[in-house]
């Protein structure tokens, strides 16, 4: 029947298909899917009530990823968000990416205490209790350490799957106090420019703030998708700056310092500075760039035949919200643009969407974003640009190459 034929609704090269064909007919209607019939449940009493919930014991496999912990340092590394198993755009918090430099510290809410002190007219205290009863405000945001995707930069792709190269990155709706009520609790000297925050943890993280980023949308997070903060992600309290690099939204924050200048700590120099060709290290480099990756199929999810799929990703850009998504199932000689779902919100999390009919013939997926300031790099732009010797802020397309087999893995085109 040549109107049920899929390929009628071609958007790009190698059987990228408009949605509506979906929509319309579903995966079964295009002959695209097999169902199966469920199992009957069993009819004994279930399980008892509980206090706190728990993913079913056959969801086991979904667990955070390669806890990259140094020699020595037991605790300090980071653990990474499976998100080749994940749908949506919220990252469960027991899966919210890890990144410690010394552990995650156990901070009593009830003695913890913030200051706020340096150039400001009264130094002020705030308790736990205290900042809890300060008016608050929540979005849902994304978080990406600036170190995520840095798997690609190594000269031969490696065989990673998706949550390993890119799992550094996670979103969650974040509730706290806006950093700028306090600050003008205490009265800013008209010269202070920075304001130095540091954390309570061994490593006494801290990181220097421009003050426009503090009055502009900087909160204290207090709530983590509606709970409290998790003790791995800053509890009981962190400092949130939205779409910045992660490693300056200090966790287990314990002092705000209002300065004139930045502290030019071992964070925002040594580390977390993006060195160039000429040998010349830029600082202070905060927004995310804009970037996306197809989670499903990806590597360890097989693709079962020709047929029907539904190719989805994640999208996201530090600089506002992503304007659009497209995607090419032929190595980049063609793209069609992608279904983007509800609402784009700025500096979170977006998923994209689009059809593909798999002919079974091996074939290379790839997807870009684009924002205000233009379209993610390919990775031969990225490293033409940037060299070899960065290693923070890799944003380039990822490319994963399907076998005829079914089989995806990390590739470069
Ligand atoms: N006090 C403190 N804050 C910190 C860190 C830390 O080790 N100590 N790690 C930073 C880094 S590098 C990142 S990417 C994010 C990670 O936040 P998460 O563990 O909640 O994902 O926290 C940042 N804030
Ligand atoms: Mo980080």
């Amino acid at each position: 029947m040549a109107d049920k034929d899929p390929l009628h609704d071609r958007a790009a090269g190698n059987g990228l298909l408009h949605r509506r064909m979906l929509l319309q007919g579903g995966l079964a209607g295009a002959g695209g899917l097999v169902l199966q019939r469920a199992a009957a449940a069993g009819r004994a009493p279930g399980a008892p009530l509980s206090g706190y919930g728990a993913p079913s014991r056959f969801e086991q496999a979904v667990q955070r990823g390669d806890f990259s912990n140094q020699p020595g340092t037991l605790g300090s590394g980071a653990s990474r968000t499976p998100l080749q198993f994940l749908e949506g755009t919220l990252t469960p918090s027991g899966l919210h990416f890890e990144r410690h430099h010394s552990g995650v510290p156990e901070l009593d809410p009830a003695q913890h205490k913030l200051t706020l002190h340096g150039r400001v007219r009264r130094n002020l205290e705030f308790s736990t209790e205290d900042l809890l009863r300060y008016p608050m405000v929540s979005r849902i945001m994304f978080l990406e350490c600036s170190g995520n995707s840095a798997a690609n930069l190594s000269a031969q792709p490696k065989a990673l799957d998706c949550g390993h190269i890119h799992g550094l990155v996670s979103a969650s709706e974040w509730t706290g106090v806006p950093v700028s009520v306090l600050l003008q609790e205490a009265g800013l000297d008209p010269a202070a420019s920075w304001v130095i925050a540091e954390g309570a943890d061994a490593a006494r993280m801290n990181r220097s703030i421009p003050m426009h980023k503090m009055l502009d949308d900087a909160i204290i997070a207090l709530y983590q998708n509606g709970e409290r903060l998790r003790a791995e992600n800053g509890y009981p309290m962190r400092l949130f700056l939205p779409g910045y690099e992660g490693n300056a939204s200090v966790k287990w924050l314990r002092y705000l310092q209002v300065s004139t200048q930045p502290a030019m700590s071992r964070q925002e120099t040594s580390k977390y500075t993006d060195l160039g060709k000429d040998g010349t290290a830029e600082v202070f480099t905060f927004p995310m760039q804009v970037k996306s990756v197809i989670t499903s199929p990806s590597p360890g999810l097989h693709l079962r035949g020709p047929g029907l799929y539904e190719i989805s990703g994640l999208a996201w850009t530090g600089n506002g919200a992503v304007n659009k998504v497209e995607v090419s199932a032929d190595g980049g000689a063609s793209w069609a643009e992608a279904a983007l779902d509800g609402v784009v919100l700025p500096q979170a999390l977006t998923r994209f969407r689009m059809v593909w009919q798999w002919d079974g013939a091996p074939c290379v997926l790839l997807s870009r974003a684009v924002d205000s300031s233009g379209t993610q790099p390919s990775r031969e732009a990225l490293l033409k640009r940037m060299g070899q010797r960065f290693f923070y802020h890799y944003n380039a397309i990822q490319a994963w190459r399907v076998g005829a087999d079914g089989q995806l893995q990390n590739t470069y085109v």
